[in-house]
């Protein structure tokens, strides 16, 4: 910390998620006449009880950032967790560094999460200095352009949005055309892997000596919270996260369409990018990856594919996921459509169920901090879904357990696409499914304890009999949605017995699910 020295003109406040120098209240810093502030605060690290992984990731990267800002020659004033005195929220933080500098101005980067929003609007009252909160730039889409958009329409349709930012951004068009000629390959991008395929390594790296000091800490401080450290590979530097982009373009984005729905026992990461956390957090930009991708598709190096799958992710769904929770908050965070009540089993903290898909998953998350997309959608999110467990709980759990969780990404994903609990604000139909789709989708089936086709008894897989329980138990709110009219159908005209055992079986799970004890993450 920094002390005693002379007034500053600007104290421009970095939060964990912004270590880039392009944030808007860096862009134009004077390192002659500001001071940067960042903190490590208790408040970040417990609102929720996040895997000890993305605590590492967070802190070891701030600390590197506020080295590489040394470096560019600002002053940067760096409160660490253990340091005496440290008030232990942003706020207080702040309150402090105006104590210190004086600054006439303070400047922020809007945050990410609505929580914090919130906490800035008080500033400038409580530290008695202007506070100037600027936008987060590393967006394409403003508050105001997406609010301007979704203004007056029906259905939020990603789509839609998604063609807007192709136009705007002229990745993967052709003229005013979308390269061949149409927008969206994703039919094409539905292939289950097999085991023998090549699969690419994802860059991980060995902790140097910040992250290893950050490692002891976490272990000491919170050791209680989910997840393991021993296999922490993260990049905590633009540098290395930048080698980590590098090695997806060149090994593993050319197979990223094809095998993006996939899941394989054992292979966690298989043609993903496990770039999230990077992107998240500042230390890769959004756009000049999309252009990477676009160049490389222009180059012939990859397929369009893979380039437009890659790329719909990005400018498509981070955007507009972000667009749609701005929009919402704050009454987005509370919405439950079902009205589902059931308290999150205690296996999706132990992994301590015959469900073999979930226990991988869980397992992998656990081990990573880590699960791709189809994992959280269609195994713990759809089994969530199944079961009707309370979305707030599911929300928390998402929100704890993945590296690249910050709620105004994670929000959307769980309660809109994941959970449906937004009635269809995000989504045009809750991702239920039976077990065929995992069985299809991956090799989980095969050496689990229930049968993928039995349909009910106490063998049957679960997701089977919670999938018709579930549309039998929503039926008003669902029966009348088009694209599951064909699905009610089917039920309607299935034999009463046949439906009955169904229901049985159900309701069989779902009291296992209410008797176990529920112990875990609960403190
Ligand atoms: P890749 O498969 O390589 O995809 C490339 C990039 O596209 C990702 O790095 C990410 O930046 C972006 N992306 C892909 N899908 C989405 C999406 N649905 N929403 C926003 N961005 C997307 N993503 C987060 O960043 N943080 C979260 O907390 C988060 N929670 C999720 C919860 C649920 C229930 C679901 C279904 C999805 C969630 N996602 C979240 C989206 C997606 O699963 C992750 O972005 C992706 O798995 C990250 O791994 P990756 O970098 O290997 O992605
Ligand atoms: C996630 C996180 C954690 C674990 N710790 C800190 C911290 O100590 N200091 C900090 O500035 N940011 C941290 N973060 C990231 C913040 O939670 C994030 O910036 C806000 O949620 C706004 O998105
Ligand atoms: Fe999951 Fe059912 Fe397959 Fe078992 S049988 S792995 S529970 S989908």
């Amino acid at each position: 910390m920094t002390l005693g020295r002379r007034k500053a003109r600007h104290l421009i406040f970095i939060l964990g998620d912004q270590l880039s120098p392009a944030m808007s209240n860096l862009a134009d810093a004077d390192p002659a006449q500001d001071v940067v502030l960042m903190c490590e605060v208790a408040d970040e690290t417990t609102y929720v009880r996040h895997h000890k992984q993305k605590i590492v990731f967070i802190l070891s990267a701030m600390r590197h950032f506020a080295e590489e800002l040394r470096q560019a020659g600002f002053d940067v004033d760096y409160v660490k967790l253990s340091d005496r005195g440290n008030s232990g929220s942003f706020s207080g933080e702040l309150e402090r560094a105006v104590e210190r500098h004086k600054p006439e101005r303070v400047i922020v980067t809007e945050p990410g999460e609505w929580r914090v929003m919130e906490m800035m609007r008080d500033w400038e009252a409580a530290v008695g200095c202007p506070v100037e909160i600027r936008p987060d730039t590393r967006f394409l889409a403003s508050h105001d352009d997406f609010a301007k958009w979704a203004d007056g329409r029906k259905q939020l349709t990603m789509e839609y949005f998604y063609r807007e930012m192709r136009r705007r951004t002229g990745l993967l068009m052709e003229g005013d055309e979308p390269a061949g000629g149409k927008w969206n390959f994703d039919a094409d991008n539905r292939k289950p892997a097999a085991d023998d395929l090549f699969m690419p390594k994802p860059k991980r790296f060995r902790p140097d000596t910040v992250t290893t000091e950050v490692i002891a800490l976490v272990e000491d401080r919170f050791a209680d919270h989910f997840g393991k450290l021993d296999r922490f590979g993260w990049a905590v530097t633009r540098k290395r996260a930048e080698a980590a982009r590098e090695a997806f373009l060149s090994d593993a984005l050319a197979a990223f369409g094809d095998y993006q729905d996939a899941m394989l026992i054992g292979q966690p990461f298989l043609y993903h990018s496990l770039l999230s956390p990077y992107i998240n957090i500042g230390l890769l930009d959004p756009l000049d990856l999309c252009r990477r991708v676009d160049a490389a598709w222009r180059a012939g190096d990859v397929p369009l594919n893979a380039a437009e799958g890659f790329i719909r992710q990005i400018i498509g769904w981070r955007e507009y996921v972000r667009g749609v929770y701005w929009l919402k908050m704050p009454a987005y965070g509370e919405m439950n459509f079902f009205g589902a009540t059931r308290t999150l089993p205690d296996f999706y903290w132990t992994g301590e169920t015959d469900m073999n898909c979930v226990r991988h998953v869980v397992e992998e998350t656990r081990d990573h901090a880590y699960a791709h997309h189809i994992q959280r959608l269609m195994v713990t999110g759809t089994f969530a879904l199944l079961a009707g467990i309370e979305p707030r709980q599911v929300h928390e759990w998402y929100l704890e357990v993945y590296a690249d969780a910050y709620e105004w990404v994670e929000l959307p994903n769980v309660i809109g696409m994941s959970q449906f609990a937004d009635g269809g604000i995000l989504g045009t139909k809750p991702y239920a499914a039976s077990g065929a789709y995992i069985d299809r989708m991956s090799d989980y089936c095969g050496s689990c304890r229930y049968d993928v086709k039995k349909k009910t008894g106490p063998d049957a897989c679960p997701f089977n009999p919670l999938y018709w329980d579930f549309l039998d138990r929503n039926a008003k709110k669902l029966a009348g949605n088009h694209r599951l009219a064909q699905v009610y159908r089917n039920w309607a005209r299935m034999d009463h017995d046949k439906r009955r055992a169904y229901l049985k079986s159900a309701a069989a799970l779902l009291k296992g699910l209410d008797d176990a004890p529920k112990t875990y993450g609960q403190g």
